[in-house]
């Protein structure tokens, strides 16, 4: 058992900890294999509806990728590009809901990690950078693709450029971060909002991310057939039947996900 990662299930959220805290929880190859193991075990959960990322401590959420390991793999770097570029995608594409807790600094592979999540909430002294190229690198893990994608090019480019940090409140303003707390109440408060999507209806959840990831991508004449696709599997699902009898009846709905 790997415990730089500590892998916790609760009801329908799973808790992914990144626990190396020594090292601002910089993501080493052991930890990259956990992530794929747990991505490829949640997928078979029927269970879990929703889950969290998170960093160890109070002080960083994920510095990056490991600097040494980057500088030992010589020739192997671009396999390690490679095989986070295929594990942060699986995140990017799992049929869970993934939610980014961003507890300090999540810079390189670390803020790529977070932005392979579906939403990221932040404490107020989270920050945030793409510091690659101070080290002579670039991001390698979807951080020229996706950073662009949800804060636009011009902060993109200048936080790729410069190395500069964001603040919370900047990275909230860009649309990089989604909700930001006080780091005392962060845990909770990612719960609250785990739970309430997790209270949604299950087969939905997945089928609004599969449209929202593919329709981004597309024309919107494909995205909206992209739209339509989905819609017409949950309007003939289990869990859109339990929802509306549910509304109608004034109770909580039971669903199964399907
Ligand atoms: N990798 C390895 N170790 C790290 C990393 C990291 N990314 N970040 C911090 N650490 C270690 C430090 O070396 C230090 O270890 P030690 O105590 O043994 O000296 C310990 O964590 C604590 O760090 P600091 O003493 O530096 O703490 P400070 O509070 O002074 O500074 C910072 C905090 C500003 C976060 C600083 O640690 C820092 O700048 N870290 C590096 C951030 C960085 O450059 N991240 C990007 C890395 S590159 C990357 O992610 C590329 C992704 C694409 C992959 C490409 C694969 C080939």
């Amino acid at each position: 058992m790997n415990d730089e990662i500590i892998f916790e299930k609760d009801g329908g959220v799973a808790f992914i900890t990144i626990n190396r805290e020594a090292a601002l929880n910089a993501l080493n190859s052991s930890i990259m294999q956990r992530l794929d193991a747990i991505f490829t075990e949640l997928e078979k959960d029927e269970d879990v509806v929703v889950v969290v990322i998170t960093g160890a401590g109070k002080k960083s959420f994920v510095a990056g990728a490991d600097v040494k390991e980057i500088q030992d793999a010589g020739e192997g770097r671009t396999a390690l590009i490679t095989r986070g570029q295929h594990i942060f995608s699986k995140i990017r594409n799992c049929s869970k809901i993934v939610v980014a807790a961003v507890n300090g600094y999540a810079l390189g592979g670390g803020l790529e990690l977070a932005v392979a999540c579906d939403i990221r909430i932040a404490s107020d002294n989270a920050r945030f950078g793409l510091p690659e190229a101070k080290l002579g690198l670039m991001p390698g893990y979807g951080g020229t693709q996706m950073v662009p994608r949800l804060a636009g090019i011009g902060t993109a480019k200048y936080m790729m450029f410069t190395g500069d940090m964001l603040s919370a409140a900047q990275a909230e303003q860009c649309g990089l971060v989604q909700k930001v707390f006080s780091p005392e109440s962060l845990p909770e408060e990612t719960l609250a909002i785990a739970r309430k999507i997790a209270a949604n209806g299950p087969f939905a959840l997945g089928a609004i991310k599969r449209a929202i990831n593919r329709g981004v991508e597309a024309d919107i004449d494909t995205a909206l057939k992209v739209e339509l696709e989905e819609y017409d599997k949950v309007a003939h699902s289990q869990d859109a039947m339990a929802g509306m009898e549910a509304f109608f009846a004034k109770k909580v709905p039971t669903f199964t996900g399907r």
